[in-house]
């Protein structure tokens, strides 16, 4: 038995939490409940999975996912800390989505499942005061999802961006929209970051998107008319909203990423990014939640 799973025993709930190994050997987390499964890997704590028993996959998961311990998986809720996006000289999005995060608690009800996992930094290192990110996964009817991040520096301050960038699962981004954006500025990053104000009550996808919309705590809506299904995107501790499609050419040019894989995901990501980042004083924490439900129509 290896050192992880010797680990997660004392973790496990027959029936409600269970470890797989499978792709690319990377420790996964099976939770169940009585109307709902999902699927996390302590590979950057990413849920990959998550479904209702009456529904489709809530959670879009690219055919093409690298599983590697030096990559990030593409799918599910990448955890994006303690910077988003490109940064010279560094992996884009942070570390916390590449770095094996650890199991501190499970816990089983009627009718939900939840475990823990944290990702610690002991002490100040180069840019980064020491630090600890609890990020704690319920699973019921919902996919509850809350990250904590702990300035645990006696001195430091930790000024951070981050981000739970949820990939959906949507029948055809043709014809899905999104609501309750409007009146909500954005910086347009296909649009070299060009600053607007969204005008639309329902935003329509017909081209590259990729929208960083601050000062926003709104509940956002998925509207998938193909599946018949809503999702209902509630955040907590968020003021950043980010809106990504990468339509043709960005679909083509990545590598984990099939061509045409475009037309059925939608990231509706929940954060504090650039000038909604966060400074925490020593000694701080705060909370990033986001509750993602869905409902037939
Ligand atoms: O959240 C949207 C975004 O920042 C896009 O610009 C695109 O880069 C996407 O994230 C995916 O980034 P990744 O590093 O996972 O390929």
């Amino acid at each position: 038995m290896t050192d992880t799973e010797t680990a997660l025993r004392s973790f496990l709930i027959p029936g409600r939490v269970e470890a797989r190994t499978e792709n690319g050997q990377l420790p996964k987390l099976l939770l169940s409940t009585a109307g709902s499964t999902a699927e996390l890997y302590l590979h950057g704590a990413q849920v990959t999975y998550f479904q209702k028993q009456s529904e489709r996959p809530l959670l879009f998961m690219s055919a093409q996912s690298y599983f590697a311990p030096d990559k990030p998986i593409r799918g599910g809720v990448p955890i994006i800390f303690p910077w988003f996006g490109p940064r010279d000289g560094a992996a884009a999005h942070g570390f916390a989505r590449t770095a094996a995060w650890s199991l501190v608690d499970s816990s089983a009800t009627n009718n939900e499942t939840r475990v823990t996992l944290e990702l610690a930094q002991a002490t100040d290192l180069g840019e980064w005061p020491a630090h600890r990110l609890r990020y704690r996964v319920t699973v019921s009817d919902v996919l509850r999802l809350e990250l904590e991040v702990t300035n645990n520096s006696t001195a430091r301050e930790l000024a951070h961006e981050s981000c739970l960038h949820t990939y959906f699962a949507i029948g055809d981004i043709h014809t899905t929209r999104i609501a309750g954006l409007q009146g909500a500025c954005y910086l347009d990053k296909v649009d070299n970051f060009v600053e607007k104000t969204e005008t639309a009550a329902e935003i329509a996808i017909t081209g590259e998107t990729d929208r960083v919309y601050l000062n926003t705590d709104s509940t956002v809506t998925i509207i998938d008319p193909l599946w018949h299904r809503r999702i209902v995107v509630e955040k907590s501790g968020s003021r950043s909203t980010v809106v990504w499609n990468p339509w043709i050419a960005k679909a083509k040019a990545m590598a984990d990423f099939g061509d045409d894989e475009y037309q059925r995901m939608l990231c509706v990501e929940s954060g504090n990014v650039d000038r909604d980042r966060l400074a925490l004083a020593p000694g701080t924490s705060s909370t990033l939640s986001t509750t993602l439900r869905s409902e037939l129509f």
